[in-house]
């Protein structure tokens, strides 16, 4: 069970930030009011937020997730692969120091965004992506067998257009994948039951299980209706603003 969340506002400078994306500029004013969706769900997930104050100097803070990896063993303050994030971490530190006493660090030259890992129980898979590198990817899997968990490692680079390991891949607790279908000959996913989100609908991929609930991307009714109709609990969030910048549901928060 999750009980916190971690979340920054985007701030004034939030359509300055990086994208790989072809969608236009982001309207701020719509991202802040996404942003309050999302927290509300959160809420509705049972989660106590946590409110970091924008972060002016990085347009990019507020897809949190990237600047730390958290599991209920300890935590880990991640290297951002884009350099214009490296500085993000610096205020992430301070904010967990209080949650987590087990404190573990991403030295250069690795590198890691959260974004890449993806927290499947006992196991976990690090996506080696444009952002995430091997010497990264590695750290990461010896500081997460310290803890007692394992890891694969999934190389995504040329696989699709998708930036990081879970923009095509989410767990939903046992042994249920997400996945997009660039993913499907992955020999470390086979094992999983394993839905598959429609070419139209990539973007889906990224739905993000809390508690009893799974938040999910509006307007991707395929992906919707999918999830429903195996049992789950969706919550439909808006996230038009913050997919012209990359980001999606998972990355807007650490989850503890
Ligand atoms: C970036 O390029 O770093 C941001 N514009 C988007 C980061 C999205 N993060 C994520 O998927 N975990």
């Amino acid at each position: 069970m999750f009980t916190k969340a971690i979340v920054r506002p985007p701030g004034s400078n939030f359509t300055t930030g990086l994208t790989s994306v072809d969608l236009g500029s982001p309207d701020l004013k719509r991202a802040l009011e996404q942003h309050e969706a999302y927290c509300n769900a959160l809420e509705t997930c049972g989660l106590e937020i946590i409110r970091l104050a924008p972060d002016e100097e990085h347009p990019d803070s507020t897809f949190v997730e990237d600047t730390a990896v958290l599991t209920p063993r300890g935590a880990v303050i991640t290297r951002p692969g884009a350099a214009a994030r490296q500085g993000e971490i610096k205020s992430i530190e301070p904010a967990l120091r209080e949650h987590f006493a087990d404190f573990q660090f991403i030295r250069e030259p690795g590198t890691v965004d959260g974004g890449d890992v993806c927290d499947a129980g006992e196991h976990f898979f690090i996506g080696i992506s444009e952002r995430t590198n091997e010497e990264g990817a590695e750290q990461l899997a010896r500081v997460l067998e310290s803890f007692g968990y394992d890891s694969s490692l999934i190389d995504i680079r040329g696989t699709s257009n998708i930036l990081h390991l879970k923009s095509g891949l989410a767990c939903l607790g046992g042994k249920r994948l997400v996945i997009i279908d660039a993913f499907r000959d992955f020999e470390e996913l086979s094992g999983y039951d394993v839905v598959f989100v429609n070419k139209a609908e990539e973007y889906a991929a990224n739905c993000l299980q809390i508690n009893s609930k799974v938040l999910v991307a509006a307007g991707f009714n395929d992906t919707n209706t999918a999830l429903e109709q195996l049992g789950y609990q969706t919550i439909a969030l808006d996230m038009s603003e913050f997919q012209k910048m990359d980001g999606g549901l998972s990355c807007l928060s650490l989850r503890f």
